[in-house]
């Protein structure tokens, strides 16, 4: 590493996003080589020492512990990196934010607003850089998107539409809570496909598409109780097995959202259309290469929806990769969040989304819920500068 400076990362957790953490982090520094900082694995943390030592021999930490705290007081650590299950993430961001670390936290910013809102002081009070998780902002064909509206080519804005869809959590046998279950766990997750699926739709939304002023909600638990992996005993399921709603945002346009892990054969189908008053914009997060693109200038006879194959070298991050035409995929979107985080130490800009910015999307989240649970319409109170 010639006249780098390291970004000395403890990673908290081993999980899925720990490992798609991990491969950005030494990713980076091969493609984006200006960059003057580069990360370096210095500590994994897993509440079982198993699990700590495989993920640092597997993917190359030098070192490894079960203790959250002791990772944090290190002094040869610069940033945390929160992969930790939601009721973690308050607790361990306001520690690292305290012992002067940066923080990267994964998505959503916590399990409540008043979750969230201390994380976001700390990270202020204390001057450390900070940003959330929210990977599909830096899908290149959604950050050509975020150009093609910004350069004004839709109009104004009427609609934004989007969709969530996985079917993972049908079987009624599936238990509740645990090291893989957690995300059906209440107390550990905070909610179900809200703040799991429907937050990464919020997110994209708002940086398309500005604030998200009011909401009306429903949700539905299909399966009311499971096993719980931890007492063994069968529990009332409290998350949002689905969740749909629709809102103003504050340019006026209307929003429709729907998240679901019941749309049986659907895995991971993130999808949104945006129609303005000259052009529409569709995105598919399973062709997430391609963006749909329809242009009423266009001439009349060869008017109709374009699918732009986002490849090459003068679209969003593509120039990093190979060769204009060949595609690159999900894992990518990592490394253009870490590559964009480094560029913002250079700079010294902020790297979206900021603790702040995702604690709108918590709010928008709150409110979905409230909503729905008092079968009403309710005010986001989202500041949204955009
Ligand atoms: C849930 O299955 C999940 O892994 C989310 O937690 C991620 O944020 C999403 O990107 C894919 O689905």
């Amino acid at each position: 590493m010639v006249n780098k400076s390291p970004l000395r990362i403890g990673m908290i957790g081993t999980g899925f996003m720990a490992r798609a953490h991990t491969n950005a982090y030494k990713r980076v520094g091969d493609f984006f080589p200006e960059l003057i900082h580069r990360p370096v694995l210095q500590a994994v943390c897993s509440r079982t020492p198993r699990k700590a030592k495989a993920f640092a021999e597997q993917w190359g930490y030098q070192d490894h512990t079960t203790d959250w705290k002791e990772l944090i007081k290190r002094t040869d650590i610069d940033a945390i990196d929160i992969c930790a299950p939601n009721d973690a993430h308050a607790e361990i961001a306001i520690a690292a934010a305290k012992a002067g670390k940066m923080v990267l936290c994964e998505k959503p910013l916590a399990r409540t607003v008043a979750e969230a809102q201390p994380m976001v002081e700390a990270v202020e009070k204390y001057g450390v850089k900070n940003t959330v998780w929210y990977n599909y902002r830096r899908v290149p064909a959604v950050t050509l998107a975020k150009q093609i509206i910004d350069s004004g080519k839709l109009g104004k804005i009427f609609h934004y539409r989007t969709n969530f869809l996985q079917d993972w959590t049908i079987n009624p046998d599936l238990p509740q809570g645990g090291e893989a279950l957690w995300r059906l766990d209440i107390n550990t997750a905070g909610s179900g496909v809200t703040g799991d699926l429907l937050a990464h739709c919020i997110d994209t939304a708002m940086w398309l598409n500005g604030g998200i002023i009011d909401v009306s909600a429903m949700t539905e638990t299909f399966i009311k109780e499971r096993k719980h992996q931890l007492t063994g005993k069968v529990e009332k399921v409290g998350i949002d097995d689905a969740c749909i709603f629709h809102g103003h945002f504050q340019n006026g346009s209307l929003g429709l959202f729907e998240a679901t892990r019941y749309a049986r054969g659907q895995k991971a189908l993130y999808t949104f259309e945006i129609n303005g008053e000259h052009a529409s914009i569709s995105w598919d997060l399973h062709d997430q290469n391609r963006l749909g693109y329809f242009d009423h200038n266009d001439e009349s006879i060869v008017r109709g929806w374009r699918s732009i194959h986002v490849s090459d070298s003068d679209q969003p991050y593509i120039k990093r990769w190979w060769i204009p035409g060949v595609c690159i995929g999900y894992e990518h979107t990592f490394v253009h969040h870490v590559a964009d985080f480094l560029q913002s130490l250079e700079s010294g800009e902020n790297c979206s989304p900021t603790f702040r910015e995702a604690l709108e999307t918590q709010k928008v989240c709150e409110a979905v819920l409230e909503s729905a649970a008092t079968r009403s319409w309710k005010d986001t109170g989202v500041v949204w500068k955009g």
